[in-house]
């Protein structure tokens, strides 16, 4: 294990140790049972007063900063999707100037985060965000990953999985929902071999917020994807966001891993799994599945689990339960 990885500490051990600090301001227009409000509000609290966030249009831009209120007690940019990753470098490149000329102290830290869903980042801010890992700016991008451009009223992204109903991807007598296999985004951000990169879910807020400082506290990028179960979109009662995101993870459609500095780990274990059909029948947008499809979605996830499992090198990701 490298020593910068093994210095790797663990902020949040319990409920009680999530700062109470409140940056992100009540009143903001997210739907009801809309999860990326847990996940930006905990965002803030791991990165603190401290901290420049440059955001790429989507539901969290739209919904926060509706004129003339924001939610945001810290400085907030609004950037168009293709260049939220070129603008935070500049912000960074600015801050580095400006301390190196003694106009902010030199010893402050100040945390630079893109905010962005998964249409602005898989697709259409891809390249600006490639740039920005290449060129080794400090920054943390955390994608917010509801599976479509839901903003805009619930389009197919390069992130949504296999089958999903969408506006664009309609489930019927000719199309079976979406064609395609959800694009792996966190391992292509990976192959840029910056220091950290993590996927997280909001139903696990200790292990998203460890994630998120441990991405604030590495010297250079860091990513980390987040899962973002949508109501409006995937069509389930709004009350039951945190239950599909941990069911998720439970049966095995989301792994939550960090690869820090070269080392690979999955953070959340999971002894016995359940049945993908546990996740898959809470959502409208898989309503349409045959069992022969369900099968299918099976399938792909034992073979992941196998693949993370050989990677890790152990078992922490267990057979469907009987
Ligand atoms: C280049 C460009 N194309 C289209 C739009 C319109 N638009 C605004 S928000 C949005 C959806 C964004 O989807 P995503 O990034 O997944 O965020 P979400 O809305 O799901 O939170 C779109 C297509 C835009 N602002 N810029
Ligand atoms: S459409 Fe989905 S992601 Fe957007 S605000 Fe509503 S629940 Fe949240
Ligand atoms: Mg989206």
């Amino acid at each position: 294990m490298s020593s910068q990885a093994k210095a790797k500490k663990r902020y949040f051990k319990t409920i009680p140790q999530i700062p109470r600090i409140e940056l992100f301001a009540p009143g903001h227009g997210l739907c009801a049972g809309c999860t990326a409000g847990t996940i930006v509000r905990h965002l803030l609290k791991a990165a603190g007063p401290n901290t420049i966030l440059v955001e790429a249009t989507g539901c969290v831009e739209v919904s926060t900063t509706l004129y003339p209120y924001t939610s945001w007690r810290i400085p907030w940019l609004h950037l168009a999707f293709e260049n939220a990753s070129a603008a935070a470098s500049g912000v960074e490149a600015a801050i580095k100037v400006l301390k190196r000329k003694g106009v902010l102290d030199p010893n402050k830290p100040i945390n630079i985060v893109v905010l962005g869903g998964d249409g602005g980042t898989y697709d259409i801010g891809f390249q600006s965000l490639s740039g920005m890992l290449e060129r080794g700016h400090n920054v943390m991008y955390v994608l917010y990953d509801n599976e479509a451009y839901m903003n805009t009223g619930i389009q197919r992204s390069g992130g949504t999985p296999k089958y999903a109903w969408t506006t664009t991807t309609p489930a019927g007598k000719v199309w079976p929902g979406n064609l395609r296999n959800k694009k792996p985004i966190a391992e292509i951000v990976a192959a840029h071999r910056i220091p950290y990169v993590a996927t997280a879910n909001p139903a696990y807020p200790l292990d998203m917020l460890n994630k998120f400082k441990r991405g604030l506290e590495v010297e250079g990028p860091s990513f980390v994807h987040v899962l973002q179960p949508c109501p409006t979109g995937w069509r389930f009662d709004p009350r039951y966001g945190i239950k599909i995101a941990r069911l998720a993870t439970e049966t095995g459609m989301w792994i939550n891993w960090e690869l820090d500095h070269g080392e690979f780990d999955v953070t959340v274990p999971v002894k016995r799994r359940k049945p993908v059909r546990e996740y898959l029948k809470m959502q409208g947008r898989f309503k349409h599945l045959t069992d022969e499809q369900i099968r299918e979605i099976q399938r792909m996830v034992d073979e992941e689990v196998e693949r993370i499992n050989k990677m890790v090198g152990r078992e922490v990701i267990g057979p469907v339960e009987a």
